[in-house]
């Protein structure tokens, strides 16, 4: 096969670690804070994991190490959507096993979580993992949403765990991953296995943070990517002068995304989802949000622009929300019934007799196009799969409607052609940055010194993360500290807490702050594409975001 000058450039980087890892394995040690509770729901949590519940907080330091040396069995898995740095999370494991003991072994298990109850697995050699290095992707052993859930689940992970004489078992994903490791890890104690499971906070949608996770990895280089396009793109609007530019962005449920490209392009709208459901927006006050930039810009002849829209907007405009939960209900109470039915003309005349008066008049209201995408299967979560849906589109739909009566009655007498556009897969499986290398290098380390070190039911964590790297603050968080209860599917579940956008955050509050004025003027600003040798302050920045968030 034949390999890029830069891939073959970023094989020979050297992923920076924080200081104290950056010593022989002798000399890292974990020190132990206090006991810790959960941050709700401590009562039922602490029942739930009764095995694994208020552990304390671990710091690496130097020190006299009392990690062990033998040789260590370890499996990792790659769980949920991609997110560049995955193979680096890999990479920095098998070297921290290979430097406690050069006869440790790393298996991969195939596919996402299914490798494991399926026992599909290869093992991560030098060899495997040196073709994989600062690369993006998770193609190194693949990736999957098998959501480990049943007893029997637990049971033939446990089995395949217990057959490969595993001591630990890695899990590399987002927040429903991370609380499937929390389980696990309570149902091997339980069951009076010593068999350790470590989480590491991975996902673009930047949603896994919280006080002691500062950043999930990928997000960096997600969003880094999106906004040389959404530069490229304003580039482009600025010199043609004849289009509005509809991006949607992914990011699920939270706006991080989206927030984090208007921070560093500056567009003319960008839509935030926690604030639409803040105020209680509907879809037609969101549609004259963007009409009043539209007609402002008009009036200076500037018929173009840009709109940035998060992917998951659309379930948190409340008349859309009540009408998706509706859907779900109806689309799991319903299943084979509705499932028999394949025509769309046929589904609405079920939904006629199914639906809410008022989510009836909603639903019939949608261009048919995003109706069937309504109506199209849940993720193995329930879930809507939003990055399916066109809400770019039908917020054009809406536009173009809008503008025409604001013409109607000399409101508007500006032209409007709009294009739509969806970053989505584009930022997934790019070359980390410097700082998602890094970074996710040092979680595989970390994940490394938390197993030789016997604990169980912890996310590798690296604090610190806007300062060099030689300063990051590496350690253990019990997975207990970052759940509360929520209900999924009708009944109360233990979850890891989802972080949406904060409106009183610095982020959105610097935002909010400016973008009266993009929304008339042209403010662009172009980031351009992810720089890896040159300047420190060019190639090694974390996003604003996490800056902001950090008093930068
Ligand atoms: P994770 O939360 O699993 O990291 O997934 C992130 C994401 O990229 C979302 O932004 C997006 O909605 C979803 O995955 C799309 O997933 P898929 O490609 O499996 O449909």
């Amino acid at each position: 096969m034949e390999i890029s000058a830069l891939q073959n450039a970023r094989y020979a980087y050297t992923p920076k670690l924080p200081g104290c890892l950056s010593c022989p394995v002798e000399e890292i040690t974990l020190k132990m804070g206090g006991p810790t509770e959960a941050i709700a729901d401590q009562n039922e949590l602490r029942t739930l994991f009764k095995h694994s519940y208020g552990k304390p907080i671990a710091l690496c330091t130097n020190g006299k190490g009392d990690m062990t040396k033998r040789p260590l069995t370890a499996g990792v898995i790659l769980s949920g959507g991609q997110a560049p740095g995955g193979h680096n999370v890999i990479a920095g494991l098998y070297d921290g096993l290979k430097r406690g003991n050069p006869g440790s072994t790393l298996y991969g298990f195939l596919g996402g979580p299914s490798g494991l109850l399926e026992d599909q697995a290869v093992e991560i050699t030098g060899e495997l993992v040196g073709q994989y290095r600062n690369t993006g992707g998770f193609d190194i052993i693949g990736s999957g949403r098998t959501k480990i859930a049943t007893p029997e689940q637990f049971a033939a992970a446990l089995e395949t765990a217990t057959k490969r004489g595993l001591d630990a078992v890695v899990i590399i994903g987002g927040d429903d991953s991370n609380t499937n490791a929390a389980l696990l890890a309570e149902y091997f104690t339980g069951q009076g296995s010593p068999i350790q499971v470590i989480g590491c906070p991975k996902t673009i949608d930047g949603d896994l943070k919280n006080e002691y996770i500062e950043a999930s990895f990928g997000f960096d280089t997600a969003v880094k990517t999106y906004s040389e396009l959404i530069g490229n793109i304003e580039r482009d609007a600025t010199s043609a002068k004849k289009y509005w530019h509809f991006i949607k962005l992914m990011g699920r449920s939270a706006s991080h995304i989206a927030l984090e490209c208007a921070l560093q392009t500056q567009p003319n709208v960008c839509l935030i989802s926690e604030e639409v459901e803040a105020k209680g927006l509907s879809l037609s006050q969101i549609v004259e949000e963007i009409c009043a930039s539209i007609v402002k810009r008009a009036e200076d002849k500037n018929n173009f622009g840009v709109v940035l829209v998060p992917e998951g907007l659309i379930e948190f405009v409340p008349e859309m929300k009540k009408l998706i939960k509706e859907l779900n209900d109806l689309m799991a109470g319903y299943a084979d019934e509705l499932g028999a039915i394949t025509n769309f003309i046929d589904q609405v005349y079920w939904l006629d007799q199914h639906l809410s008066y008022e989510s009836l008049d909603l639903f019939k209201t949608l261009p048919p196009a995003i109706g069937r995408q309504l109506l199209a299967d849940r993720d193995p979560h329930g879930n809507v799969q939003v990055s399916r849906i066109e809400t770019e589109r039908l917020l054009i739909e809406m536009v173009e409607t809008k503008l025409a009566e604001l013409k109607k009655i000399n409101a508007y007498t500006g032209k409007f052609s709009a294009l739509a556009h969806f970053f989505g897969y584009e930022g997934r499986c790019a070359f980390p940055s410097n700082f998602d290398a890094d970074y996710c290098y040092s979680l595989g380390f970390t994940a490394f010194v938390l197993i030789a070190s016997g604990l169980t039911g912890y996310i590798s964590s690296v604090k610190n993360l806007v300062a060099p790297a030689e300063q990051w603050l590496p350690g253990g968080i019990p997975l207990t500290m970052m759940m509360n209860m929520e209900k999924r599917h009708g009944s109360s579940k233990p979850v890891i807490k989802k972080a949406l956008v904060e409106l009183a955050g610095a982020p959105f509050k610097e935002f909010a702050a400016r973008r009266g004025n993009w929304a008339k003027q042209t403010c662009y600003q172009f980031p351009g594409a992810i720089q890896y040798y040159g300047p420190p302050e060019v190639c090694d920045q974390p996003t604003k975001t996490l800056k902001l968030e950090h008093g930068g």
